[in-house]
């Protein structure tokens, strides 16, 4: 008997928010408490093949060569929304692997669903509009729903209870305001904290949550009207205050959120006087990880790249430009 495969493979690049995503108004659907905006990059990618297959008993994931049961259960939850609307019940094997390291403070989770959103469609051979699929990408990860776009990307609250108006819509495409992104890399590990444990304990214990909550509407709105206008130092003036606002909060939850080390605080230092000292088109975002992106001005990106290599506990040095969104890839990619 012929065996009824359903198979696909995409791709999907990591988000870095300009302004920030930290915190929920629903644990269940992973509805954000506010928006948030980002770039996409090109250079990091997490790439998915995905296989429906009758014959299987259960989902199966296996990322970067390794089974991964502690992610299944909400990879399982996505396929569950796209299995119903294709009115399927088969189970699948979904193998991913990403050229960057995973849960490090680089938004593996958000290339990781995106990626899978994507592919687990086209493998089901349904169509549902990007904005859709980015509700369903939210369900895993948070942030995994701007990953759908690229270049520059909004994320919705949303008022609904079904969180079907909190998706993410494109502002701008990548090559309409190519900046480039270095990240200095200073660990390897996997954050002690995750994101989702760490947003519920500052919504928790963090005196200032809510006024973090409540200012990120108008951080939006400034910076999409500087991204409009590309205006490099309003965008570097407001990335930088929502990233400190998000960093002051997670300090202040209970046990403190510390994920800065001694490199991450120099590289930031670094950053600050190349622009101010030395007049470069650069500014930093630090998400719940040690490690630094410079967000820069293409011409000043080897110069930025060159003085955080020296910084003392910088491993690494990343470049990337800012990509496409969520794309599906010719079979012989994704081996
Ligand atoms: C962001 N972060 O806006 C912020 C800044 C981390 C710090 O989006 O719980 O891993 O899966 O929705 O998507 C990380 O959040 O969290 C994140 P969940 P996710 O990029």
């Amino acid at each position: 008997m012929r065996r009824n495969l359903m198979t696909a493979f995409a791709q999907a690049q990591p988000n870095i928010a300009l302004v920030k995503y930290w915190g929920k108004r629903d644990t269940t659907l992973n509805l954000p408490a506010a928006g948030s905006l980002s770039i996409t990059l090109d250079a990091l990618w997490t790439r998915t093949r995905i296989t429906f297959d009758a014959s299987l008993e259960n989902d199966s994931l296996e990322l970067n060569g390794r089974q991964d049961t502690r992610t299944l259960p909400k990879v399982s939850a996505c396929l569950d929304i796209l299995r119903q609307l294709a009115g399927v019940t088969c189970k699948a094997q979904v193998q991913t692997r990403n050229n960057f390291p995973t849960a490090a403070g680089l938004a593996s989770s958000a290339s990781g669903f995106a990626a899978l959103v994507m592919a687990a469609s086209t493998a089901l051979n349904i169509s549902p509009d990007r904005r859709f699929l980015s509700t369903v990408a939210r369900q895993g990860s948070g942030s995994a729903a701007r990953s759908l776009y690229g270049g520059f990307v909004l994320m919705h609250t949303g008022m609904q209870d079904d969180g079907s108006d909190a998706f993410a819509e494109p502002l701008l495409e990548a090559n309409q305001w190519p900046l480039e992104v270095v990240v200095a890399i200073t660990t390897h590990e996997q954050k002690s904290v995750g994101s989702g444990a760490g947003m519920e304990r500052s919504r928790q214990t963090s005196p200032f949550h809510s006024s973090w909550i409540s200012s990120v509407d108008a951080d939006l709105a400034e910076a999409t009207q500087a991204i409009n206008m590309r205006d490099f130092e309003a965008l570097a003036d407001i990335s930088e205050h929502s990233c400190l606002k998000m960093h002051a909060d997670m300090l202040a939850s209970r046990p403190p959120l510390m994920y800065w080390t001694a490199a991450t605080v120099a590289c930031i230092a670094l950053i600050r006087d190349l622009r101010e000292r030395d007049g470069l088109g650069v500014f930093f975002t630090v998400d719940a990880g040690p490690q630094v992106k410079a967000v820069c001005l293409p011409q000043d990106a080897a110069q930025i790249a060159a003085a955080l290599a020296t910084v003392p506990g910088v491993i690494d040095v990343v470049r990337s430009g800012l990509g496409e969104g969520a794309s599906i890839l010719a079979p012989e990619k994704a081996q």
